[in-house]
Order: C-alpha cells, then sequence, then structure tokens
C-alpha cells in the first residue's frame, strides 16, 4: 500500500456550506468531537490503511490548517511519508480557483508525478466515517477496474443528494447520475441486500470516494479538459468511455459533514449511549495534534451524555447532550444543552483577564447563562446571564454577532456576547 497509492483530500470548494465555522479558516481545519479537525478523519483513516503520501487540497490556505498539519504529522525523516496542503490561489475572480473536485485534482496532479504509484485514492474532507482503505483497494485491484466508486445503499428522501448508480451482478457501474431529480428516483432503483431492502434503501450512492488507476485519472482528466466534477463529468465520462468502473459496496457508517446542520448532528451523536463512529478504538485511532494539556477541572456540575475534552475548567450546573471542547471555561449556575462549544486556543492568565479591556473580558461562557441548539466556535466570550435558545423558531441569517443556521445559532470564532443578551 505505501509504495503503490497516494491520497488526495478534498478539503473544500468555496465554503459557503459550512460558513461562518469557515469564516477565519479553511474547511479542513473546522474543529470537531471537541479536539479534532475535519481533516484528521480522511488522514487517519489513510494512516490507519497504510497510506502514507496524503495530499490535502484546499481553497485558501489558513495559519489554523498549516499549523495542525504541520504540529500533527510530522513524519520520521527517513520516511516517505507526508501531509501536503496545496492550496489555490485567494482570488475569487482568477480562474487558479479550483473550479471543482476533478478541476482541484487537475491542477495537483504534477506534485504527484515525481512519487512512484499506481494508483490514486480521491476522498472527501466533509465525512464522518472509518474505513479501511485496502479492502476497497483490494476489490479495485482483484477486478483490474480503472475506477472504483465506494458505494452505499440510501432510503429515497437521501437519494437526490447524491450520485447514484446502477451496477450488473459483477458489481460494474453501468449507469451513474448526479443528484436526479425525484420525479426520476425510480428508474435508479437497485437489488440491494434484504438487511437494507427492508428500510427502504434501495438506491446505490456513490460516497465521494474513489480509487483511480494513475493512467486512467490522467487521461481522464486530459481528454475532458472542460470538466471540472468527478460526479457530474469524469464519472459518467468513464463509464460512457468504456473505462472499467467498479462499485465497493460499504455498509459500515459513514455520513456528510458538509452543512451546518449534519455537522452539527454527527457532533451530537458522539454523546449517544454507543456512537456509531466509534473514538473509542485500540487500534484504529483517529489521530490529532497532541497537546499535553492537563486534564479537566470540574466543579457542581451535572453531566449527561456529553463529551468533555482535556483542558476545561468547568463549574456550570447542568451539561446535557453536548460536545464540550478543549479548554473550555464555563461559569457557575450555567446549563448547556445540545450544543457544541469549541474551546480556547490558547489558557487566558489571570492578569490577562483582569487588564483586558474587552467585555467581556473571559474567553469562555459566564455564569447563570443558558445555551440549547447552538454552535459556539473558539475563543468566543459570552458574559453573564445570557440566553441562547436555538430552535425552528428562529429565522435564518446573519445578525451580527451571531449567524443562525437552520435554527442553530451559532457564535463565530472570537466574538463577544455581552451579558445579558437574549437570542
Ligand atoms: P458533493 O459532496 O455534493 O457530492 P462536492 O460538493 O463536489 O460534491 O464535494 C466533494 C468534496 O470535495 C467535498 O469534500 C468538498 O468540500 C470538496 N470540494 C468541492 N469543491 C472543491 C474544490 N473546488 N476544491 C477542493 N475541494 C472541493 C459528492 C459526489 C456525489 C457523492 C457525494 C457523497 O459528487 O456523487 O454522492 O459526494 O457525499
Ligand atoms: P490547538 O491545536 O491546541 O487548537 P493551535 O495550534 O491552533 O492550538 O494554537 C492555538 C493558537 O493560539 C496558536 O496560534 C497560538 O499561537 C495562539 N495563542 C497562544 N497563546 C496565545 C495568547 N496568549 N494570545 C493569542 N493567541 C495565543
Amino acid at each position: 500500500m505505501r509504495r503503490k497509492a497516494i491520497a488526495v483530500i478534498l478539503g473544500g470548494g468555496k465554503g459557503t456550506r459550512l460558513f461562518p465555522l469557515t469564516k477565519l479558516r479553511s474547511k479542513p481545519a473546522v474543529p470537531i468531537a471537541g479536539k479534532y479537525r475535519l481533516v484528521d478523519i480522511p488522514i487517519s483513516n489513510c494512516l490507519n490503511s497504510d497510506i502514507r503520501r496524503i495530499y490535502v487540497l484546499t481553497q485558501f490556505n489558513s495559519a489554523s490548517l498549516n499549523r495542525h498539519i504541520k504540529n500533527t504529522y510530522n513524519f520520521d525523516v527517513f520516511s516517505d511519508g507526508f501531509v501536503d496542503i496545496l492550496a489555490a490561489e485567494q482570488t475569487p475572480k482568477s480562474k487558479t480557483w479550483y473550479q471543482g473536485t476533478a478541476d482541484a485534482v487537475r491542477q495537483s496532479i504534477h506534485h504527484m508525478e515525481s512519487h512512484e504509484h499506481q494508483h490514486v485514492f480521491v476522498l472527501s474532507g466533509d465525512q464522518l466515517y472509518q474505513m479501511d482503505y485496502r479492502n476497497l483497494m483490494g476489490k479495485h485491484e482483484r477486478f483490474d477496474a480503472d475506477l472504483t466508486v465506494a458505494t452505499i445503499p440510501v432510503v429515497a428522501e437521501d437519494a437526490t443528494g447524491f450520485g447514484i448508480m446502477k451496477t450488473n451482478s459483477s458489481g460494474e457501474i453501468e449507469s451513474f447520475v448526479e443528484k436526479p431529480e425525484p420525479d426520476e428516483l425510480d428508474q435508479w432503483q437497485s437489488e440491494t441486500e434484504e438487511k437494507f431492502k427492508k428500510d427502504g434503501r434501495v438506491y446505490l450512492a456513490s460516497m465521494g470516494i474513489y480509487i483511480f488507476k494513475k493512467e486512467a485519472l490522467k487521461v481522464l482528466l486530459d481528454e475532458h479538459d472542460e470538466a471540472t466534477d468527478f460526479g457530474k463529468e469524469i464519472i459518467p465520462q468513464a463509464i460512457n468511455n468504456n473505462f472499467k468502473v467498479q462499485s465497493f459496496e460499504f455498509d459500515g457508517y459513514w455520513t456528510d459533514i458538509g452543512t451546518i446542520k449534519s455537522f452539527f448532528e454527527a457532533n451530537l451523536a458522539l454523546t449517544d449511549d454507543l456512537p456509531k463512529f466509534n473514538l473509542y478504538d485500540n487500534e484504529d485511532f483517529i489521530y490529532t495534534h497532541a497537546r499535553l494539556l492537563p486534564a479537566s477541572k470540574l466543579s457542581g456540575t451535572t453531566f449527561d451524555h456529553s463529551v468533555l475534552a482535556e483542558g476545561c475548567l468547568i463549574e456550570a450546573s447542568r451539561i446535557e447532550r453536548s460536545v464540550i471542547g478543549i479548554r473550555s471555561r464555563i461559569g457557575k449556575g450555567t446549563t448547556i444543552e445540545n450544543s457544541i462549544i469549541m474551546g480556547n486556543d490558547y489558557f487566558q492568565s489571570q492578569d490577562e483577564m483582569e487588564e483586558s479591556d474587552e467585555e467581556p473580558s473571559v474567553m469562555g461562557i459566564g455564569e447563570r447563562c443558558f445555551v440549547s441548539n447552538a454552535i459556539i466556535d473558539k475563543n468566543v466570550r459570552i458574559g453573564d446571564d445570557v440566553r441562547i435558545a436555538g430552535g425552528d423558531h428562529l429565522e435564518d441569517g446573519e445578525y451580527g454577532n451571531y449567524h443562525v443556521v437552520d435554527g442553530i445559532v451559532i457564535v463565530p470564532k472570537g466574538e463577544a456576547i455581552p451579558a445579558g443578551t437574549k437570542i
């Protein structure tokens, strides 16, 4: 695997779907699960599958992504492993923006040429799942495919959001449609296994995870130089031009985290009794920056179904179904429910808090607050007696120091919410 394959992680287009979490950072650097970043998921899957040469393609290079990659994936100088960030130019008008997923790979492919490889994995940067890519590669090689697409059976309601395909009895993909309209869905049903069929999962969706033979990828990108996307253009072209396109069926947990709503739900699902995404595994680690943080200190708090990262100072009265990120500080009498608190980038010293002329001066959540259905990004200062109650009654939009997306209140990184505010 080490010599055979290179992985390319698609780290995001213009980043509007996760806005405002992407206001100050590129998408791969968005924090998840209290202490990780989005990009840690596909990179960890690669490392756990013995793929050690990894490119992260992103629309802009943010300091936090660079720092994170440098601090986390620092391979031994004697190995040929690397995680490199390839960022498109910043100006939205310039052609140098990656125009789409295929264009991003096309613009980056020359970087791979000096590294020996036979296959290229193309992976999405905004999905939560654990997959051993060696199984995907195994099938790809066994069938001598030009391109193998990882697939998962989904229900009709979800099918319109994915690339949907039909396969023959040996799993070869014969037709593919990117995000079909609801009225054309019927013709895209497949004979899936009984356990999926009984739940209505009869549409075979592309997971946006591909492995290409090196030459096939090059030919497809060169010969269709107007094609900007894999789903819309490259995959249909490959099928129409008689490339061998195979399906690899996956039946583990897999979910998209590319929108605020799906990001929010996937994070909170980690607080379930038996989360479908397992962080507690002795072998398949999710790697991230090892920070040498002290243990969290808690006083007087009732916790229920919550995930708590290191370095927190918590005196809240109740925390329920929430993810509390590194270095979070939450004051006395406060209640947090159904929320993601991302935490802080650093500890403030006593002097800093006392001498600060910012209002409120302390990074974290004050006393006697109520926070529900919210995402509080890093380094946010929330004063005492603040009430943030997200929900469908709120209209989506931007309201100065906070945003509402699908009823979820988001306070962007570094914002301040004055004492007594009611949202
Ligand atoms: P989408 O996820 O809708 O569908 P897309 O928006 O193209 O497809 O994103 C795929 C991945 O590439 C995401 O991680 C995204 O952030 C990233 N990306 C998008 N544009 C990019 C750009 N210009 N530069 C770098 N990265 C970029 C795809 C497939 C479907 C499949 C779903 C599964 O097209 O067929 O069903 O994934 O989620
Ligand atoms: P982590 O990986 O722990 O999330 P980062 O690597 O993103 O942390 O680092 C936190 C950031 O905060 C770094 O840029 C660091 O330089 C910065 N930082 C540390 N102390 C302070 C401070 N007192 N004031 C402002 N920024 C700080």
